[in-house]
């Protein structure tokens, strides 16, 4: 077609095209502000009524140094995979309000007493 061969025409449009894409990502990275983090852990304690998991973890490259502290799991079932004294590897992800969230989590060793039930 005639209009994608006529020399400056067809810059223009290929600069808007750009100009519109750019906009495009640009404003998709701002409302996916969801960051993510890889993170490892030992599990002290697990309190299913607040969905949460209290983890001494190591530094979190970009996010924080090595501390024990709570986390919320994403879904209450993964509370269901771990135990006291656990080994994990965890995803953490950040909502744009700061918010850390496990989203995923792996025990990576068990601990001696691995008992049924909690
Ligand atoms: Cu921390």
């Amino acid at each position: 077609m005639d209009a994608f061969n006529n020399g400056e025409d067809s810059t223009m449009s290929k600069i808007f095209f750009i100009l519109i894409t750019t906009l495009f990502f640009i404003t998709a990275s701002f409302i996916a502000t969801a960051k993510e983090f890889s993170a490892e852990g030992t599990v002290n304690s697990i309190n299913s009524s607040s969905q949460k998991l209290t983890i001494s973890h190591g530094p979190i490259k970009g996010l924080m140094d090595a501390m024990k502290m709570d986390f919320r799991v994403a879904d209450p079932a993964m509370l269901d995979d771990v135990s006291i004294g656990n080994k994990i590897k965890f995803t953490l992800e950040e909502d744009n309000k700061g918010n850390l969230t496990i989203t995923d989590l792996e025990v990576t060793e068990s601990s001696l007493k691995d008992g049924p039930g909690k």
